[in-house]
């Protein structure tokens, strides 16, 4: 019987490294381990052995149970771990594939216009920071210097958002609210340009958008004077518009800085175009965010990002901007 044990073990063990499939090692497993199989006839029969081979002949049955149990496991978890790698390659998704060179997208103008802004400003020295776009009065009016009431305020035709005190919460009519929340959250000096989406209540033109977006910069250190501001504005505009450009600054009023100028580009053709305001940070927007003016001084600017990508392309009209007709889109 210790024979026909081994020749059993012997026999199967080959089988069992062969299954090709989880459902032939199972109908493999049956046959080899289950009722009807040949090791449990085998031990149906050991009754009428004296007991010294009842044990024996019974011992070994189980071992070869058991080696032949380990070896339909070991099968096992090779055959699923190669169904697993089979269905992984199957449902790969190749992301870098391109079928259809034409049909690729690309970056939106004012998108590519945001980027490269503060690729030029990051190789100035700045670093780039992002605020929220709904906001509170404080930030956006208040710690900017403008009084409740204030004309000022009705420079920006605000959206309002119904939420907390009726005029507590608005979509932010400029970037100028993430300065004040650069000030208040670190120590200066600050280097920092701002990019974002802004909102105001016009109406759509070849100018002006409901929806569209600012890059606001601001500098807050030592010693730091008006020369400095229209040094940076320079040598920005040649950096990014290529040195057949010039700006010039003239005087404006804003509530939030003092002396406030508007920032204009002289195209090769030799058309200016305003591109966005900027001045020294009035002493009570420091103070409002906690900076001692008597130490720090600084300035800030903040352009419009659609005019500067739409005027970088020959583009006349900002509304061919979010009509999203790819004809139009795709050419730039
Ligand atoms: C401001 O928004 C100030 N926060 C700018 C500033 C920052 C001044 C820091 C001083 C210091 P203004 O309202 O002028 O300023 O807007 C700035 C620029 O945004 C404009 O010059 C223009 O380029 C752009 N802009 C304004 N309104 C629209 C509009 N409706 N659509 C598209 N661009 C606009």
């Amino acid at each position: 019987m210790i024979d026909d044990i081994a020749r059993i073990e012997a026999d199967a063990a080959p089988r069992i490294a062969a299954a090709a499939s989880l459902d032939e090692l199972r109908a493999l497993a049956a046959e080899l381990l289950g009722k009807r199989s040949a090791l449990s006839s085998l031990k149906s029969g050991l009754g009428p052995l004296d007991p010294d081979a009842r044990r024996e002949a019974g011992t070994a049955i189980n071992r070869a149970r058991d080696v032949l149990q380990a070896a339909v496991n070991a099968r096992r978890a090779e055959l699923e771990a190669e169904a697993r790698r089979e269905q992984l390659a199957a449902e790969r998704l190749d992301l870098t594939e391109v079928t259809d060179a034409t049909g690729a997208g690309h970056l939106h103008l004012v998108t590519q216009a945001m980027e490269r802004l503060e690729d030029v400003f990051v190789g100035m020295g700045f670093t780039v920071a992002e605020g929220p776009e709904v906001e509170t009065d404080w930030h956006n009016f208040g710690a900017l210097n403008f009084p409740p009431d204030h004309p000022a305020r009705d420079m920006y035709d605000t959206l309002y958002v119904e939420f907390g005190a009726p005029g507590s919460t608005l979509l932010r009519t400029h970037t100028s609210p993430v300065q004040v929340r650069v000030m208040t959250s670190q120590p200066p000096p600050i280097y920092m340009v701002m990019p974002g989406r802004v909102y105001r209540q016009d109406t759509p033109d070849a100018t002006h958008m409901p929806v569209f977006h600012q890059i606001e910069g601001l500098v807050i250190d030592r010693d730091i004077t008006f020369a400095d501001l229209a040094g940076t504005l320079d040598t920005f505009t040649k950096a990014f518009f290529g040195g057949d450009f010039t700006s010039r600054l003239r005087p404006s009023y804003f509530p939030f800085t003092e002396p406030s100028a508007e920032y204009d580009i002289r195209r090769p053709d030799g058309s200016w175009l305003e591109l966005g305001g900027c001045g020294m940070v009035h002493p009570n927007v420091l103070t409002a965010c906690g900076i001692d003016p008597e130490e720090w001084q600084g300035f800030a600017f903040g352009f419009g990002l659609d005019r500067l990508g739409a005027s970088a392309h020959g583009v006349d009209d900002l509304r061919d901007l979010f009509t999203n007709d790819v004809r139009f889109l795709s050419q730039f």
